[in-house]
This record gives C-alpha cells, structure tokens and sequence, in this order.
C-alpha cells in the first residue's frame, strides 16, 4: 500500500473519530433522542474493511454502526440529520442511530438487535443468484454475538 492511500485511510479514520465526538456532544446536550452507542477506538475495523468492499458490496451492522456507515461512504451531514430526526436523514429520521439504512451506499441496516445483521447478511446472500457480478455480502458483529446468540 502507497503512502497516498494509507494517509486516505487515516483520514476516513479521523472522519470517523470527529463524526463520533460530535455525536456525543448532540447527545449529552439532549438535540438528539434516545440511545447514543459510540465507535470511538474502533475506526481501524470500519475502514480497514471496507477498504476492500466497493458501494455495491453489501454491511450489514449492529447497534453500534456509525462508523460503519461512514466508511462505506455514508454523507456525515446525512448520518447526523438522522441522529437528529430529520427528514433529510438516511431514513426520513425515523430510524436513528440504531436503524440506518443507505442502499445507495450498500449499508443494508444498522441493528438494535445483537446478531440481527448476520440474519439479514446471510439470507439475502442464499435468496439471491450467484452471478460474477454479484454483491459481496459482509456482517460486521461483536464479541456478545460470536459467542452467544444467532451466530452460535
Ligand atoms: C438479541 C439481543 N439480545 C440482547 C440484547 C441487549 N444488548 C444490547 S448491546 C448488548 C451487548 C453487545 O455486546 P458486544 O456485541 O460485545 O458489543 P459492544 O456493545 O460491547 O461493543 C446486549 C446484550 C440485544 N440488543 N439483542
């Protein structure tokens, strides 16, 4: 890997990292409702993988997703619209932080439900036809659900 792309990866990261830190301060200033579950420490696992997926490739996420979003190429201003319960968000602002959804950028659900994502990844790879050009399917998940839960 060149140094250009490292450093493009870096940036992703910090994106991440600012994007999170914002959340917070929305959330603890009550702007925006409900649950806030951050991803701050793990940027390296979002980025690092969907380096390797391009926007027809297909997450699925959990409970704690924003990174994930991001770094399949999720709008900043559209996620945090979302938080914030606008129309202008990725889902009207009726999903929220635990339910964001962009099939432009092939984010097929963030999750309230540990191991959800791993349903849904996994049975819309079966239901559908295996072509050359068919999407990569990748579920991103925690330690809770590899060791309990739907994945066991
Ligand atoms: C099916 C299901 N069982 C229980 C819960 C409650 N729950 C929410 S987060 C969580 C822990 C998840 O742990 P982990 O996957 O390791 O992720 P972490 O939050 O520690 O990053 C649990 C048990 C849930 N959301 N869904």
């Amino acid at each position: 890997m060149d140094k250009p792309e490292i450093l493009n990866l870096y940036k992703q990261m910090l994106l991440l990292r600012e994007f999170e830190l914002a959340a917070q301060v929305a959330c603890r200033s009550g702007e925006t409702p409900g649950f806030l579950h951050l991803y701050i420490g793990q940027e390296a696992t979002a980025v690092g993988i969907c380096a390797h997926l391009s926007k027809k490739d297909w997450v699925t996420s959990t409970h704690r997703g924003h990174g994930h979003a991001l770094a399949k190429g999720m709008d900043p201003k559209i996620l945090m619209a979302e938080l914030y319960g606008k129309q202008d968000g990725c889902c009207g602002g009726r999903g929220g932080t635990m339910h964001l959804y962009d099939r432009e950028v092939g984010l097929f659900g963030t999750n309230g439900l540990v191991g959800g994502g791993d349903s849904i990844c996994s049975w819309s790879w079966l239901g559908s036809t295996a072509q050359e050009d068919t999407p990569s399917r990748c579920s991103i998940f925690w330690r809770w659900c590899s060791q309990s839960c739907r994945f066991s």
